[in-house]
């Protein structure tokens, strides 16, 4: 069976697939990954208890810890001969973490990026900018792979030096441009200020790597004139494009002939019903150098049970808010930075731009919990006055959804540092402070 028809496959077929592939996947770590032998023996199962998907909770969970403990090589279930290529992440916080992929991993890895560039309308006529970092980083090399794939024309232009960016949009014709979303907004501010949307050739972009709201979404299309598509993945996993979205805009497909997600709670480990917000856990059944089984993403989203128009059986999920570990506790009251984001968007129009910092420290025993945002260029010229008001406007939209009172302080535009890969929303000083 070829790979694109398994998109459509009817989901008893998927389950079959999927059966034969843990049972695969599982009795090759048991062989030769000593972390996930000695964790099944732990709990005195063996690979013959595990006969399908309906087995999977019996599985031990892995972690990134799991990673760091066997830094750099010891998960891997191939001789290093075998393995074509490593990438690293080096996180928000610890010791990076390495992983590998076989000739055969690289391919499936490019497939799933081909599937959703195909769906999403790239052909082998456009031009991809690929604007994600390459290097140790899972972004560029992975998004390259796809749209090669495809025969597209790819410009590997990686991250940074915004000028030249914007000039080789122009002069190599980009028609796709792939990078964070951030970066993307980045961009777009700059082709704005500087009156070129008219030279960009551009009408789609896909952007991930880190969480980002329906408001971005939006003010991105509008800016560059675009479509705009959301991928998802981890270094962990595979990269970019363990999920990806359809032309539907509304969720991501989990390529779930090579991943299995499940949604869990992630204080008891319990697996949650469909369609409950959760943490993610993928089980990869498909990866020779690296398989993962039942890896805890610490990202918090739900799944989507209902069918998607596009005709694919794979499994949607919804954008994960953040990982669990980027949730901060503000006063008590949990707060992803990225439903700062929604409302920031959301209450203001033109006064304000996406960039923002959350800035928290704490005084006397209680957190202190700052904003700065800011304002665009229009705003800044024509309406001085104003900013007490948008300020206000601001505060009690993040009071009403997030039952919390933060000081939003308007500041100039172009005065938060700007991101090339994904952007630093959070300084907490409040580390042993009392
Ligand atoms: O960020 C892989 C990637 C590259 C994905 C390019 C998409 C595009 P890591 O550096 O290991 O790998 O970080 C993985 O980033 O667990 C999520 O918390 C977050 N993340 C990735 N994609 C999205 C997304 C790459 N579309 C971590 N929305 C993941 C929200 C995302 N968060």
């Amino acid at each position: 069976m070829n790979s694109a028809s398994l998109e459509y496959t009817d989901r008893e077929s998927l389950k079959a697939i999927q059966d034969e592939r843990l049972i695969n996947t599982v009795k090759r770590s048991y062989e030769r990954v000593e972390c996930f032998r000695l964790r099944m023996q732990e709990i005195g199962l063996i690979p013959d208890d595990i006969h399908g998907t309906e087995d999977l909770a019996k599985l031990p969970f892995s972690y990134k810890k799991d990673l760091r403990d066997y830094y750099p090589y010891g998960l891997f279930a191939e001789p290093m001969e075998n393995v074509a290529r490593v990438h690293a992440s080096s996180g928000t916080t610890g010791k990076r973490i390495v992983v590998g992929y076989t000739k055969n991993d690289l391919e499936m890895w490019a497939d799933c990026i081909a599937r959703m560039m195909r769906e999403v309308g790239v052909t082998e006529k456009d031009f991809v900018q690929v604007s994600f970092g390459y290097g140790l980083f899972t972004g560029g090399f992975g998004v390259h792979a796809g749209a090669e794939k495809i025969g597209a024309t790819v410009i590997p232009i990686s991250s940074g030096n915004t000028a030249n960016q914007i000039q080789t949009m122009i002069d190599f014709g980009a028609t796709v441009l792939c990078s964070t979303p951030s970066y993307a907004m980045y961009l777009a501010e700059e082709i704005e200020r500087l009156g070129l949307k008219d030279q960009l050739k551009l009408r789609i972009g896909i952007f991930g790597a880190e969480p980002w709201s329906e408001e971005m979404r939006g003010k991105i299309e509008r800016t560059l004139g675009i479509k705009a598509y959301d991928i998802y993945g981890l270094s962990e996993v595979m990269g970019p494009g363990v999920a990806g979205e359809c032309r539907f805009q509304n969720g991501m497909h989990v390529w779930e002939d090579n991943f299995i997600p499940e949604i869990i709670d992630p204080d008891t480990g319990d697996v949650l019903p469909l369609g409950a917000t959760g943490e993610l856990v993928f089980t990869s059944l498909t990866k020779e150098a690296f398989p993962v089984i039942r890896y805890r993403t610490r990202d918090i989203c739900s799944l989507i049970p209902e069918k998607c128009p596009c005709g694919r059986t794979h499994i949607r999920m919804h954008k994960p808010q953040g990982r669990s570990d980027d949730m901060l506790i503000i006063r008590g009251v949990n707060v992803f930075p990225s439903q700062i984001e929604e409302v920031l968007l959301k209450v203001s129009g033109k006064e304000i731009t996406p960039n923002y910092q959350i800035i928290l420290d704490r005084v006397n025993n209680t957190d202190t919990f700052d904003i700065n945002v800011e304002m665009s260029d229009a705003f800044f010229a024509d309406d001085i006055k104003s900013i007490e008001k948008t300020e206000k406007t601001i505060t009690e939209g993040l009071r009403s959804t997030l039952g919390i009172g933060a000081k939003v302080h308007l500041v100039n535009p172009k005065s938060i540092v700007r991101s090339e890969g994904k952007a630093k929303r959070v300084i907490d000083n409040r580390q042993g402070k009392i």
